[in-house]
């Protein structure tokens, strides 16, 4: 494996494998503000680079899409596939904010992820009472019709789905780590996720089926067990022959408060690889509440940290693609979320682009890395990226 390049301050303290000799310490680079985007530099190892983004802010601002079609080959939604978003009502899906999105995509020549088919949270009220007190027959019909729809729609234009997020929460107690607490699974057993994947595979048989999860990154017990469950779950799917085919490592990283260890993360993804897997990461950002306050020491230590996690990402050939949760930091979920927001309400910098759009410390970590990135296995080609 490449040894990490840099470190920084308290959060490097964080990433415990330890540098050689001749290993030189520096901060990360500021970027170079006006070259090509984060897509030209993933492209060079044959690897794909996006980000999230929701239709409000597409609409609302061309500061931001501008700087989107600059950077990223690969867009997906944040919000607009989610189910409270496209079912409001029992009788009819709403498309209107996908449509919008993937629209976008096709103009500019980017591909497009889906996400989320299957998920346990954002699903309107009138679901959850009906997957309560439904028969079985309909509780597979309303998990089911909308994989259908939603990938029949977007065949062709959307090439890979997060089929079933989050399945697994060990600190609900359950002993294989399985989360308890999920419409999908009390009503239909583990067996949901199989379900999913199969109608997935008969919806759009071309598109890369996901399951994806977080904390899955750092040392901590938490991730751990996280890790652990999730490995389990890919063994007894891929036993079962269930057609997952990738997992996507959300990669939201909370670097002042809990360590990274290259190699832990490094073997857990080699465990992935060789069930047969592809992988992305599909979420990538970093929580820098409890980072230094002066916010150049900040974003340093905070890129160094990307680096470093990008470094044992990308020296993975399984791993194909790298998205970001957003792209300024003028729109990240970090800012609001309560465990990661800043009391006083500065915005959090845990994005590629300041709130002004300019590049950081951060994008300049990610350009690198991957720059230094041995080649991907094959991929699904960019639309207007060499292969
Ligand atoms: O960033 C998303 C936020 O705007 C939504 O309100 C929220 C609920 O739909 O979901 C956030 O995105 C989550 C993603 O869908 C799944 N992984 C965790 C993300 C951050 O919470």
């Amino acid at each position: 494996m490449k040894r990490r390049a840099f470190l920084a301050g308290a959060a490097a303290a964080a990433v415990s494998v330890p540098l050689t000799s001749s290993a030189v310490p520096q901060l990360p680079p500021m970027p170079d503000t006006s070259g090509p985007g984060l897509k030209a530099h993933a492209a060079r190892s044959g690897r794909r680079y996006g980000c999230a983004i929701k239709s409000s802010q597409m609409q609302s601002d061309p500061a931001l899409t501008a700087a989107i079609v600059r950077e990223a080959g690969v867009i997906v939604q944040e919000w607009e596939l989610k189910r409270n978003a496209t079912q409001q009502r029992p009788d009819r899906f709403d498309f209107s904010g996908a449509d919008k999105l993937i629209a976008f995509a096709q103009k500019n020549g980017m591909a497009a992820r889906g996400h989320t088919l299957v998920w346990y949270a954002a699903n309107p009220k009138w679901l959850d009472a009906a997957m309560r007190t439904s028969p079985r027959r309909r509780q597979e019909g309303l998990l089911g019709g909308y994989i259908t729809a939603a990938m029949r729609r977007y065949a062709g234009k959307i090439t890979e789905w997060d089929v079933v997020n989050e399945a697994i929460e060990p600190k609900e107690g359950r002993p294989d780590g399985m989360r308890a607490k999920t419409i999908w699974g009390e009503a239909l057993g583990e067996g949901y996720i199989d379900l999913a994947f199969h109608l997935a595979r008969d919806a759009d048989p071309t598109a890369r089926r996901f399951l994806t999860d977080y904390g899955l990154e750092h040392t901590s017990r938490r991730c751990e067990q996280r890790r652990t469950a999730i490995l389990k779950l890919l063994e007894r799917l891929l036993a079962r022959g269930v057609p997952v085919q990738a997992l996507g490592v959300q990669g939201h990283l909370k670097p002042f408060q809990e360590g990274f260890d290259e190699r832990v993360f490094a073997n857990f993804l080699d465990e992935v690889r060789g069930m047969g897997l592809k992988i992305a990461i599909t979420e990538f950002d970093l929580a820098d509440r409890g980072g230094p306050l002066d916010i150049d020491q900040r974003d340093a230590e905070v890129a160094a940290v990307g680096r470093a996690f990008l470094d044992v990402a990308l020296d993975n050939p399984a791993v194909g693609s790298v998205l970001t949760w957003g792209l300024s930091d003028r729109y990240s979920w970090l800012s609001t979320y309560e465990g990661y927001r800043w009391p006083d309400g500065e915005l959090s910098r845990g994005l590629p682009l300041d709130s002004n759009f300019r590049r950081k410390r951060l994008w300049a970590a990610i350009a690198q890395a991957f720059d230094h990135a041995p080649r991907a296995e094959a991929e699904l080609p960019v639309p207007g990226l060499p292969a």
